[in-house]
């Protein structure tokens, strides 16, 4: 997500951070860079240079060359107007009113309607305890129900669709009543998409959102076009209107144009990004958490939440304990690469971090972790609680148990030791530094 920004981004600061004094002609020459980034992005050209201006007319003028660190105060101007840019603060969608509650997805042929309803549907039965009934309402194509229905089953949800008859309005209604009745708290209701905004579309989604009123009408947009589908969204917001935005698969190629101009040009804030293939892939809009990742400062808070599900604060606790009171052995060590591995994809998560504090990639490849384990697991339990009793004999029986060689195996006491003897540093209070995978 954002990389070719972010590396782009990175690249211009580089030359303003490290230094004293800056001239406002430095200042005005990396911005241009910024600007030249974000347009390389496909942010579209009225916000990219609105951007610029603003940033600048903050970063020029006042005491900020003169100051400490004049080229992180500028970072930190761009940090804020892109926070800015992305909506300020998360607007959460709208969950009071009688249930149930409808909202309905609309937008543009393969955005990504279908799947966003699927996920949209899991992620309020997960975070929000909602149930949540998916509606068939794109009547185009017979394939579309099925579609609907299949992904409905993945994510948990409920589904209602009618395969005789071609008007949305009354799927729609009866969805509601069959919602009211098994107590659903929320109808979702899957449009129908055009390959253009024509008429017939326009016409068909009026129709449904005036005949039913609707908590939320969210605008599915494909991450992947770029600014073009922010000139879509105008024209729905023209002819339809809608609450909020969602910008899907900003995995992959996206060059994140679309998400950055979306809340500027069409006065509507993004309410989730789409990522992935599978309907899981949701994530809330965080404009702050957002920014800092695209400046490369990292999503710590991301990276908590997700550590926070397969973390045990009182197992930590005991951890630090052995570790001070050096009974820290190489089964712990064994327990702790297990819980490593349970965080999920180390990439997924490296890349929350800022990005001068992620290690070099070798050192966190997952199959190093499972290497690791591998090689404790052909210890014998004496081996473990006392490692220094694993002699020359010892270390090629453990190779060969584990599918390794004794060279593995050898590094991984040293780094096991190694990090034993800084926790007797630690103890006596002269600090520390985590050595490979643990770093
Ligand atoms: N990589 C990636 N693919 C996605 C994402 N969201 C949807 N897709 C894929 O995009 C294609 C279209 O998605 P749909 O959900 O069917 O789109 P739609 O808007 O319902 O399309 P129509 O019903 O034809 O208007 C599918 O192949 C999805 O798997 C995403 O976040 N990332
Ligand atoms: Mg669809």
């Amino acid at each position: 997500m954002f990389e070719n920004l972010s590396d782009r981004l990175a690249d211009s600061f580089r030359k303003l951070t490290g230094r004293g004094v800056l001239s406002e002609n430095d200042v005005k020459q990396a911005l241009r860079e910024v600007r030249r980034a974000l347009l390389e992005a496909d942010v579209s050209f009225s916000v990219a240079r609105d951007f610029v201006a603003s940033v600048t007319s903050k970063a020029i003028g006042k005491d900020i060359l003169r100051s400490v660190s004049p080229g992180q105060q500028v970072i930190k101007i761009v940090h804020d107007e892109l926070v800015g840019l992305l909506g300020d603060e998360v607007v959460p969608l709208e969950l009071s009113g009688r249930p149930p509650l409808v909202y309905l997805l609309i937008g543009l042929q393969g955005s990504g309607k279908t799947t966003t309803a699927a996920r949209l549907a899991k992620w309020l039965a997960r975070y929000k305890s909602k149930r949540v009934l998916l509606a068939a309402c794109d009547l185009q194509r017979p394939a579309a129900i099925d579609q609907l229905e299949t992904i409905a089953a993945q994510a948990g949800a409920g589904f209602y669709g009618r395969r005789d008859t071609k008007d949305p309005v009354q799927v729609l209604n009866e969805a509601r009543k069959e919602a009211s009745r098994s107590g659903y708290d929320i109808v979702i209701a899957d449009t129908a998409g055009r390959l253009h905004v024509d008429d017939d579309l326009m016409d068909e989604l009026r129709r449904t959102s005036d005949a039913v009123p609707a908590a939320e009408t969210l605008l599915v947009i494909d991450g992947l076009s770029g600014q073009d589908a922010v000139n879509v969204a105008n024209s729905f917001q023209e002819q339809i209107g809608f609450t909020g935005g969602i910008v899907t698969k900003m995995d992959g190629d996206s060059r994140g144009g679309a998400a950055l101009s979306f809340r500027a040009v069409t006065g509507r804030p993004i309410k989730f990004i789409g990522i992935g293939e599978g309907v899981d892939g949701l994530e809330p809009m965080n404009p702050s958490r957002l920014a800092g990742r695209i400046l490369g400062m990292g999503d710590v808070v991301g990276l908590v939440e997700k550590a926070q599900d397969s973390w045990d604060l009182k197992e930590a606790e005991k951890l630090e304990k052995k570790l001070v009171s050096n009974t820290f052995s190489l089964e712990d060590f064994r327990g702790e690469l297990k819980r490593l591995k349970r965080m999920g994809s180390l990439n997924d998560l490296l890349a929350m971090l800022p990005k001068n504090m992620r290690p070099a990639g070798t050192d966190m490849d997952p199959s190093q972790l499972s290497r690791m384990e591998a090689i404790i697991g052909s210890m014998t339990m004496k081996e473990r609680l006392h490692p220094e009793q694993i002699n020359g004999s010892r270390r090629k029986r453990i190779a060969r148990g584990s599918g390794t060689r004794v060279n593995d195996v050898n590094r991984l006491l040293r780094e096991f030791r190694t990090m034993r003897t800084m926790m007797k540093r630690m103890k006596s209070g002269k600090g520390m530094k985590l050595p490979g995978a643990f770093r």
